[in-house]
């Protein structure tokens, strides 16, 4: 699914501000089709942003089920003849869209982009002003990722209708339409799709694109930062299909997209009616038995696994926090981070591509295992429609994220259940379905069971481990860190022969608690338990990567273990740094 970009021939309107908002408090809006009308009695909202932490009662923000969003629109006349899309860059989790009161669209996934043409509507119709109103659920249950479920308790110590929704991930269940609603405009003719690859050797390149359109395509031309063609061709039918063409363009000394040096061409599409402009890099990717090779050189993962979190926003994407995190990620000397544990926004990516960071991008599956040693692939929690929606996203994230240099690797999952006997053929066709999709990059996944345990990272090219040795266990007891850790990734790599990278490690912190000697929850226990990670990670020339758990603070469920949210930020939610992050700053901007 290309991003919407505006060019001669194609028009943007963003419809993100002030939306109408209503709570559906009893889950009764859908079957009295309050599509049909305004909404009665709305409250303002805002667009992109979580609802949540808007409320100032917990009613509003606990809210299970539907809330509903409407905003009116205009089509000038000037579109007139055009092709007219409505497009949402995510709705949290789950929505139906109508368009003056017509179905548009219906999209299960919160992470994800989808769209609706609305052209034929928008001709057929006399309206002066139209009216965009979606229904927006914020439930989890088996039959998507993340999984949840909602308790229902009852009995003389719960109170009437007791309920909830349960999640088994570690981040707060924000709701809300978190990426910009645009309508954007096409030519009639229009090209639906490029997907670009790229191969090097030596020093020339191959840029290989594949669109589809029908438009009749004359010409697509490769532009360097300068804004020069350097290169430009004719593409051919391709398999003889009806609106598919295919070109490759041959490139001599091509500037490579390095991480942290990013070079990023122009492939631009040039049809009868429409245009499109691309943006690319040229890198390659090979991983050998204990190395990850960016443009043949070894590289070694330093950064973090992040969330999109922030006070008020909750998930809502925010242009300035996203500059302000790569200053701190440039700052510290970080390379990389993982969009755990969901796609994070088209912002976001095309940024990574510009200021060259490197993206392991996960799928929204977290909470895919229970830690009480219930089963997750047995029974009636995981099924068919889980891993139906899986392969869904799976597909959503390739379309969307497939021509973007700084994504370097595709995680299928955080922390499954995989030393389950149902986890095997589940993760089989997971991963295949990966590797059908896309032939250029490597496949990972996030693995909390150990190495004796696992039954699936076989299929996997880079094993990513998340541990909390002298955390969870053996609390506190640095100690043991050196002695645990060496001797587990030692058995992965006896067991698969593959690099690992440390994608999850860390301990909670509250920003400015010291003590000394250094307890748990301080700032010096955080640089402490990590530097003993360290120790071992430069010892094991397999291990090809390090990310401390977390970029910053964010927001999650209540519980035992959560003061007001995960505290294991390198950085509070506010974006200041705690001790570590100089601590971690002096090691990686020396590490080259
Ligand atoms: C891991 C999860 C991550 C949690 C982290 C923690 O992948 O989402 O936030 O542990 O416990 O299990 O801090």
């Amino acid at each position: 699914m290309l991003y919407p970009i505006e060019n001669k021939v194609r028009e943007v309107k963003n419809l993100s501000g002030i939306w109408n908002f209503k709570m559906d408090y009893n889950n009764v809006g859908i079957h009295e089709q309050w599509q049909k009308e305004p909404l009665k009695d709305a409250i303002p909202m805002a667009v992109p942003a979580s609802y949540n932490d808007l409320f100032t009662d917990e009613k509003d923000k606990e809210h299970v089920g539907y809330v509903w969003y409407e905003k009116t629109f205009i089509i000038p006349d000037s579109w007139n003849g055009k092709r007219i899309v409505l497009r949402f860059g995510s709705a949290t989790h789950h929505a139906t869209v109508w368009v003056d009161g017509v179905e548009a669209a219906k999209h299960k996934g919160g992470f994800l982009p989808f769209e609706a043409d609305i052209t034929q509507q928008m001709e057929e119709s006399e309206l002066e002003e139209h009216r965009v109103t979606v229904a927006l659920s914020n439930v989890l249950d088996w039959t998507c990722i993340p999984c949840g479920e909602v308790i229902h308790k009852e009995g003389p110590g719960y109170p009437e209708g007791f309920h909830f929704q349960e999640t088994y991930f570690d981040f707060y269940n924000y709701a809300g339409i978190h990426r910009p609603v645009k309508i954007y405009t096409t030519p009639k003719k229009y090209i639906e799709d490029i997907v670009i690859k790229t191969e090097t050797e030596g020093d020339r390149a191959v840029v290989k694109a594949w669109i589809t359109s029908n438009d009749i395509i004359d010409t697509v031309k490769v532009i360097d930062e300068s804004g020069d063609v350097v290169s430009e061709k004719a593409p051919k039918p391709w398999n003889d299909e009806d609106n598919k063409y295919y070109v490759e363009i041959e490139m001599n000394q091509p500037h490579l997209w390095n991480p942290k040096a990013a070079y990023l061409y122009k492939l631009k599409v040039v049809g009868k009616c429409d245009s499109y402009t691309e943006t690319f890099g040229i890198r390659t990717i090979e991983v050998t038995d204990k190395a990850f090779l960016i443009n043949g050189k070894e590289f070694y993962f330093q950064g973090f696994g992040k969330h999109e979190d922030s006070d008020i926003h909750g998930k809502g994407m925010d242009e300035a926090l996203n500059i302000r995190d790569f200053n701190l990620l440039k700052w510290m000397g970080a390379n990389s981070f993982r969009t755990s544990h969901y796609p994070y926004s088209e912002e976001l990516m095309r940024l990574a591509d510009r200021e060259g960071f490197v993206v392991i991008d996960e799928v929204p599956a977290v909470g895919m295992c229970f830690w009480d040693g219930n089963s997750v692939f047995a029974g009636n929690r995981v099924n068919n429609d889980t891993l139906a929606h899986h392969k869904d996203m799976l597909a959503d994230m390739y379309n969307r994220d497939k021509n973007h240099p700084c994504v370097v690797m595709w995680s299928v999952a955080n922390e499954a259940a995989t030393h389950e006997e149902g986890a095997v053929s589940y993760f089989k066709e997971v991963i295949e379905t990966m590797r059908n999709l896309d032939d250029t990059r490597p496949v990972t996944m996030v693995h909390t069971t150990g190495p004796d345990g696992d039954k699936v990272s076989q299929w996997l090219d880079v094993i990513c481990v998340n541990r909390y040795y002298a955390w969870y266990n053996d609390h506190a007891h640095l100690d043991v860190i050196g002695l645990q850790l060496e001797y587990e990734m030692e058995k992965w790599y006896r067991k698969y022969h593959k690099p690992i990278i440390m994608s999850e490690y860390g301990a909670d912190t509250i920003a400015g608690f010291h003590k000394m000697p250094p307890v748990a929850f301080t700032e010096e226990f955080q640089c402490m338990y990590m530097e003993e990670y360290h120790k071992i990670f430069d010892k094991l020339d397999y291990m090809i990567g390090e990310h401390p758990w977390a970029f910053a603070d964010f927001q999650t469920k209540q519980g035992l273990n959560r003061v007001d949210g995960n505290k294991k930020g390198i950085f509070t939610r506010n974006r200041q740094p705690k001790m570590a992050a100089y601590m971690l700053k002096e090691r990686w901007t020396k590490r080259k």
